[in-house]
């Protein structure tokens, strides 16, 4: 529940929109290699908007639990999972279970399977759910049926989030459904799941499913006994009654300061010392799913806000490197596409057929996909991340234009706002000479037996440096 099952990996990437066939292919040709896990979009048959241009969030209205979507039918699936799996790169699923499509729709989908949840029709033969699945109206306490008072969990709970119909996770036939569809994941050999709108369901609900699941499969690579990996989308921003301390006994929780509180911070560095707020409510260490944006708030869907993306580079990558340097949390970083408005689907071949991604000679990303984890900083930020698990931060050392600490005594950073440093500081590591790796060792610090050392920074671009016993070099 609490391992990410990826073999000791400490980064996930979430390739947003991405098709299973290019999934399966980057797993192969860059994420096993760079020491990634994946996030994949959901993978279930979803309701298709023509009408809407065919935006991004029609897979958040599920249709059935059909593995058959916009990135690919259910043997693309199947085949990217094993693909994944066999060079180490596990794969987390976007489940959404909190409801079935928007309220007033009808048609068929992709995978076959029809839909109408018209005024009180709540059919969805491809599970199937019918109207007695769905929470009672008396169950929700607002007016117009529709989730609008966040001071009240039953409202936040019981309602429609967005119009979209709303799941009667009470009934043993939906935590069955639900458990059914999480299963199949599993035997697939698919490592975990997000759990989309977890803060509208009760967490009772999510517990009863996750008792009903099976352990991962060994013919996967999972040790025997291997537990599910869950995170919870729980957005807690103080705003309501709803806190993320409710969700600790079913996985982790995103934690939505973190994106607040890492914009702030570098954008005044000296709030880089007060990034984890207990005292604000954030979640304990071993229970936070952190990430500077995501898919929502780097275009002002929930949770939006002041956030940092892809849109400004110097500053995300400061960003995504600190993230990925501090010892607090599971992290995730965001992997894109341009859009220009908040509803643009991912770059396609015209209509409902998205594009695939395609690899410059140079290892970036063309065709529309900005592809943030091929990025130098992140991809040498994780390498660093990976091998400092398990260490803390000390000798923290802040002047509110730069930053710098080491990890135990396998790592140390530091990062300029400016573009340049000049300083001698404890590094924590034994003596000796250590390269830095976000410039491919163009650079280097030698610690003295003090374990001091004279740490200069002189790149506009990337003021970073990452040093660490056994990488680069
Ligand atoms: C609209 C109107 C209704 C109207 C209806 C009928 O609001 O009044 O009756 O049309 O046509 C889309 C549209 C939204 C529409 C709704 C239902 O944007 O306008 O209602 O569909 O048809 C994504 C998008 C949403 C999108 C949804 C479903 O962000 O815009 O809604 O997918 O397609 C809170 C929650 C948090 C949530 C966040 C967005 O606490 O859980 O809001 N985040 C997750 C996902 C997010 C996803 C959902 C939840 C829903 O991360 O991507 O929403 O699965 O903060
Ligand atoms: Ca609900």
């Amino acid at each position: 529940l609490y391992d990410p099952n990826c073999n000791g990996k400490q980064v996930m990437v979430h390739l947003f929109e991405w098709k299973w066939t290019d999934i399966a292919a980057e797993c192969e040709r860059y994420l096993a290699g760079a020491g990634f896990c994946g996030q994949v979009s959901p993978p279930t048959e979803h309701v298709i908007l023509p009408e809407n241009n065919y935006p991004w969030w029609q897979r958040y209205q599920p249709v059935s639990y059909k593995l058959f979507s916009r990135s690919g039918s259910e043997a693309d699936f199947v085949d990217m999972v094993h693909r994944c799996n066999s060079v180490g790169v596990r794969i987390y699923v976007d489940a959404v279970v909190n409801h079935m499509t928007g309220t007033g729709r009808s048609g068929t989908a992709d995978g076959g399977s029809t839909y109408n949840s018209v005024g009180d029709a709540r059919d969805f033969p491809g599970v199937p759910y019918s109207a007695e699945h769905f929470t009672p109206r008396d169950q929700c306490p607002s007016g117009d049926g529709n989730v609008n008072d966040y001071s009240n969990p039953a409202n936040v709970r019981n309602c429609y989030l967005v119009s979209l119909t709303d799941l009667y996770g009470k009934l043993d036939y939906v935590r069955d459904a639900v458990a059914g569809y999480f299963n199949h994941l599993i035997q697939v050999g698919v490592a975990g799941i997000r759990i989309d709108a977890a803060k509208h369901m009760w967490p009772e609900d999510i517990a009863a499913v996750l008792s009903r699941l099976n352990d991962l499969p060994t013919d996967q690579g999972f040790p025997a006994g291997s537990k599910f990996y869950v995170f919870q989308e729980v957005i807690d921003q103080n705003d309501g009654a709803i806190k993320v301390d409710e969700y600790y006994d079913t996985g982790y929780v995103t934690e939505f300061r973190y994106c607040s509180k890492i914009a702030w911070g570098i954008k005044d560095y000296g709030q880089l010392s007060n990034l984890i707020d207990y005292g604000w409510g954030m979640a304990r260490s071993d229970r936070a799913f952190i990430f500077t944006d995501n898919h929502d708030n780097q275009r002002g869907h929930g949770g939006g806000g002041n956030v940092i993306t892809h849109e400004n580079p110097r500053d995300y990558k400061q960003a995504v490197a600190y993230t990925l340097a501090q010892d607090y949390g599971f992290t995730r970083i965001m992997s894109s596409y341009f859009f220009e408005n908040s509803d643009q689907g991912p770059p396609s071949n015209g209509g409902y057929s998205t594009a695939d991604v395609t690899i410059n000679a140079d290892g970036s990303c063309g065709g529309g996909w900005v592809c943030e984890h091929r990025w130098n900083v992140m991809k040498k930020m994780v390498e660093f991340r990976n091998l400092v698990a398990g260490t803390t931060m000390s000798n923290y050392w802040n002047n509110g234009n730069a930053v710098a600490f080491s990890r135990g005594n396998q790592g140390f950073f530091a990062m300029a706002k400016q573009g340049s440093m000049s300083e001698t500081l404890q590094t924590g590591l034994p003596a000796g000479s250590y390269c830095n790796i976000i410039d491919d060792c163009a650079s280097s610090i030698q610690v003295g037996a003090d374990g001091m050392a004279q740490v200069n920074i002189n790149n506009y671009e990337e003021p970073i440096m990452a040093v660490c016993v056994g990488c680069g070099g």
